[in-house]
């Protein structure tokens, strides 16, 4: 028997791995295959799953088809959706910066500093301006950490300070001075109408106007900056998703010395 279901023949299904053309993987290589979401604001109906499917078309989606949709509150519709991407991406021309220097545990970033500064670096950090987003600085700063892994508080090389949330960038930078801060470390989880571009920037000016940013590390951190955005706002390393003690307490470190022996 050829062909069929129990065909023991090899398939004729596409199984070519092209890095410089890539695109979704569902069932099999270059099947595009994607699963999306969102909201319109009208009824749900007819009318409003084709407007979905067109939308759709509009993206760059082959085959779309909208496989779940209710209606969120009277005018708004939301539509989960699967179609076919059309478009590839050329894997092997990126190129994402990234925080230089070793990455190191607790232990050893300790002894680094024992070593090399031989006193407690002081860090102060923050989820500054509005944003009440306390679980992401508290991973990085508290003395059990997060995911297994120590917190600030837990070195015995870094003097931490957490001043917690929604706090006012003057009252982040008098705190920074009176402590004598070494590193500054800034969280932002709010991205709405880029409040926390807005509020990171204004952070910047402000030591500017102090004469005081090129006195410290200044570092931020949340589940959307990355290290590109941070540089381009004026901060020495931005960290994103999963990072955690390791990663700031490594970088502060190595930057404290790169900049001592300038
Ligand atoms: C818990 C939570 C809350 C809690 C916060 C409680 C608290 N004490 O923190 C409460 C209920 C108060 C809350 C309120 C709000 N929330 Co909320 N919240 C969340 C939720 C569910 C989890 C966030 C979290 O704790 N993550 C876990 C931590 C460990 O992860 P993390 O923050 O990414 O931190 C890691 C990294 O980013 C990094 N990191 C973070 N900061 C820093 C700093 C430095 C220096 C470094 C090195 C690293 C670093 O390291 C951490 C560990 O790996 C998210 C949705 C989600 N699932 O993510 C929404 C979410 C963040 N909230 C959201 C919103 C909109 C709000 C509100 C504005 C809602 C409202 N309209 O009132 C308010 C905020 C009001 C305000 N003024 O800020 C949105 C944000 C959307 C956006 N991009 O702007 C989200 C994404 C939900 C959503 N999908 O809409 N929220």
């Amino acid at each position: 028997m050829s062909g069929g279901l129990y065909s023991t023949e090899k398939n004729d299904f596409d199984q070519t791995l092209d890095l410089k053309k890539i695109k979704p993987y569902g069932d099999t290589m270059n099947d595009g295959k994607t699963q999306l979401s969102f909201t319109l604001p009208v009824p749900a109906g007819d009318e409003a799953i084709e407007a979905a499917k067109q939308l759709l078309k509009k993206m760059g989606f082959e085959n779309p088809q909208v496989v779940f949709h209710k209606e969120l509150t009277e005018g708004y519709t939301f539509f989960n959706c699967y179609g076919s991407c059309t478009h590839t991406v050329d894997f092997t021309s990126i190129h994402v910066p990234k925080v230089e220097g070793t990455k190191w545990d607790m232990h050893e970033t300790d002894e680094f500093i024992r070593e090399n500064i031989g006193r407690p670096l002081v860090v102060v950090g923050a989820s500054t301006g509005t944003d009440a987003h306390t679980v992401g600085i508290d991973a990085i700063m508290n003395m059990k950490g997060f995911a297994g892994h120590y917190g600030l508080e837990r070195y015995d090389m870094i003097e931490a300070h957490n001043l917690g949330s929604q706090v006012p960038n003057e009252e982040f930078i008098a705190k920074a001075i009176e402590l004598k801060a070494d590193a500054l470390l800034v969280s932002q989880t709010v991205t709405q109408k880029d409040v926390h571009i807005k509020n990171l920037i204004e952070l910047v000016e402000m030591l500017e106007a102090e004469g005081l940013r090129d006195k410290v590390i200044l570092a931020c951190g949340g589940p959307r900056i990355s290290h590109e955005l941070a540089k381009e706002l004026g901060y020495d390393a931005g960290f994103g998703m999963n990072t955690y003690a390791d990663d700031v307490a490594s970088f502060v470190a190595q930057e404290f010395v790169r900049r001592k022996n300038k």
